[in-house]
């Protein structure tokens, strides 16, 4: 808790003079708020982690994930033994015999999810992230109920982002309720400077990093309302990593800073199982030391340019470089490395409504000779997919892909694509997949069944992931869902209840429903099924119903395209890959455009 005696602190020590507009205008609520709280929580181990909760493990055992003979997660424990990644089985197990070696989850043909499978070697299988793709998700509904104010971006299988801004406002107004009105003899309103900070107790908010060479971080507890923003959202953070625990027994780090870079940053400081903040007053003894090609964006060949365009290593070696100078260098856009190497970052925390792509591919080892062989991997990739969409459609119910591609690579000739259309379907299956898949190789290959030459990577993929048709969530959820996502989330297999709002409507049980009176129902002729309208009076029950029936039509129409092979949709030739496709207009020009600072990075 805080101290409830205030002592006189520079309110200018964040470098901006914090007013009762910025606590109290929803306008200010932006990017360049003093007030401001990012976090990122990152789990530890993570794909370790995964396995030793999965089976069971004691956490304190040394435990490896590995991906055919090499290791891709080492748990603490086992890095004690001067494990790392990459490592193989072999080295590894010689540095701790005791060691325990996972390997993932891989897909084979035949079997209709993915499993632990003995023996599975690259020429068979392939690799799933399945198991971990889902336990990522649980993770993220934790956050998102332990902190449903926040906004939360994920960041990547196993990080996400938090702007913890607004809670944390609330939560200064309510432990300081003498900031909810401007002092009636406060000279500019609401652009006078809120009133000194009181000191701040650090304790079990994690570790705060020091202001001063020397200094026992945070323990003269003094500071601006921003250090009390952060204190708050290390609150939270610290709550929400203990239900993490609670709920799933995975251990978090954490980063809680004024933007991402920082709040990235110095999350890595105390790992496993704990929380850095870096107050602004702290940045320049943190930052100035340390390498900038440590910091995200500045390690490849841009970090390259400016080390040696200014001899420099470390961020402090950057710092008496001009705005000008840089831009000079660097053109217009590099004002964003200057303020990086200060800390200064104005990054949005996104939350992302879904991914927009998705791949499944496979470097094939031997080589695909056939067109049997072909099935026999389009078959693995799509197992990979229905599942994949699945778990997409779990996040977010309506999303599904605009258009299959599959991309093959022969010998040496540069990789091929084809793509069509992905029609909805209720029943969606690896097999579904697969058929299209089929269609797309026939028209890369033709007919023969031996290939004319060797493809060397196959790769399946669904683009123009958006939110479909309000039908085709309505019919879903008007049969309580019939296809294997919606059982999955009936069945919560994931064991978190779904979220309230996000359950597909039940309208027989609905119980704003009125139950007396007569109701208006329809028997369907083709599937005897009968349409129930349950509004409150008979005219909206006539309107609820003819909707009912549209709906209904729908679902019959999407199993009727499904079953008639005739149906299938037309194939294209590709010229974007999967994941490119950019929307909006097409940038002018080409290589010219990369001038400056967009030079230095590599397309993806
Ligand atoms: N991963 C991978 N190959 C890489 C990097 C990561 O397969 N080159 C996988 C395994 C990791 C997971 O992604 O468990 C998360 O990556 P991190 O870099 O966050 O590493 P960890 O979570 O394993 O460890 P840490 O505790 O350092 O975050
Ligand atoms: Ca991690």
């Amino acid at each position: 808790m805080f101290a409830s005696s205030s002592t006189a602190v520079d309110a200018e020590q964040s470098g901006s003079k914090i007013t009762y507009r910025h606590l109290l205008s929803p306008q200010t609520l932006n990017v360049y708020n003093p007030l401001r709280v990012i976090a990122l929580i990152d789990s530890d181990a993570f794909y370790a982690a995964c396995e030793q909760v999965r089976l069971g493990l004691n956490p304190e055992k040394p435990i490896a994930v590995q991906q055919w003979q090499g290791l891709i997660a080492i748990n603490y424990p086992a890095r004690k033994y001067g494990i790392t990644r990459l490592m193989s089985v072999t080295e590894a197990t010689k540095k701790c015999p005791e060691l325990i070696c996972v390997h993932v989850m891989t897909y084979r043909e035949g079997s209709r999810e993915p499993g632990y499978f003995p023996n599975a070697k690259p020429s068979t299988h392939k690799v799933s992230l399945d198991h971990y793709r889902r336990e990522s998700i649980k993770v993220l509904r934790v956050f998102q109920s332990t902190l449903p104010e926040a906004e939360i971006e994920r960041a990547s299988i196993d990080e996400a982002f938090f702007d913890l801004t607004a809670p944390v406002r609330e939560e200064i107004l309510r432990r300081y309720p003498y900031l909810r009105d401007v002092p009636s003899d406060a000279t500019d309103g609401m652009d006078s400077p809120l009133p000194p900070a009181p000191v701040i107790d650090w304790t079990g908010r994690g570790n705060v990093l020091a202001i001063r060479e020397g200094e026992e971080a945070g323990v003269d507890g003094q500071g601006t309302w921003a250090d009390v923003a952060l204190a708050l959202g290390a609150e939270m953070v610290h709550k929400v990593r203990q239900e993490v625990h609670k709920q799933l027994g995975y251990t978090t780090s954490a980063g809680i800073a004024r933007n991402k870079t920082m709040a990235k940053l110095c999350a890595s400081c105390k790992k496993p199982f704990g929380q850095t903040v870096l107050r602004d007053a702290a940045i320049p003894l943190y930052l100035n030391p340390m390498p900038f090609k440590k910091i995200r964006f500045l390690g490849g060949k841009l970090g390259d340019a400016l080390a040696s365009a200014y001899d420099a290593k470390t961020i402090g070696d950057l710092l008496s470089v001009s705005k000008e100078d840089m831009q000079q260098q660097f053109g217009e856009e590099s004002y964003w490395v200057y303020d990086i190497l200060r800390g200064r970052d104005y990054a949005e925390v996104k939350e992302r409504t879904g991914v927009k792509s998705m791949m499944a591919s496979k470097n094939v080892r031997p080589a695909i000779k056939t067109f049997s062989d072909g099935q026999h991997w389009l078959r693995v990739l799509s197992a990979e997919l229905s599942l994949r969409l699945e778990e997409a459609r779990d996040l977010s119910p309506a999303v599904w892909p605009k258009t299959l591609v599959l991309h093959i690579k022969q010998g040496f000739d540069a990789p091929r694509s084809r793509q069509c259309p992905f029609p909805f379907t209720n029943a969606l299956s690896d097999e579904y997949i697969a058929r299209l898949g089929e269609r797309l190789l026939r028209e890369l290959v033709g007919q023969g069944e031996l290939m004319l030459k060797d493809i060397i990577n196959i790769s399946l993929g669904f683009a123009g992931l958006e939110k479909g048709e309000e039908g085709q969530k309505s019919i879903e959820g008007f049969f309580g869902g019939a296809g294997p996502a919606a059982k999955k989330r009936r069945t919560s297999e994931r064991g978190t209840p779904m979220p309230e709002a996000s359950r597909p409507p039940t309208p027989s049980r609905s119980s704003s429903a009125p139950t007396s009176g007569p109701t208006l129902s329809h028997k369907c002729t083709r599937c005897s099924r009968v349409l129930t309208a349950f509004a409150p009076g008979v005219a909206e029950q006539s309107t609820q119903l003819e909707a009912l029936k549209a709906e209904h039509e729908d679902y019959h129409f999407a199993l009727d395209l499904q079953a008639a092979d005739g149906n299938l949709p037309e194939v294209q030739e590709v010229r974007a890959p999967v994941g490119r496709e950019k929307k909006g207009k097409p940038k002018a020009g080409k290589r010219k455009e990369l001038d400056g600072i967009a030079a230095y990075f590599q397309k993806r």
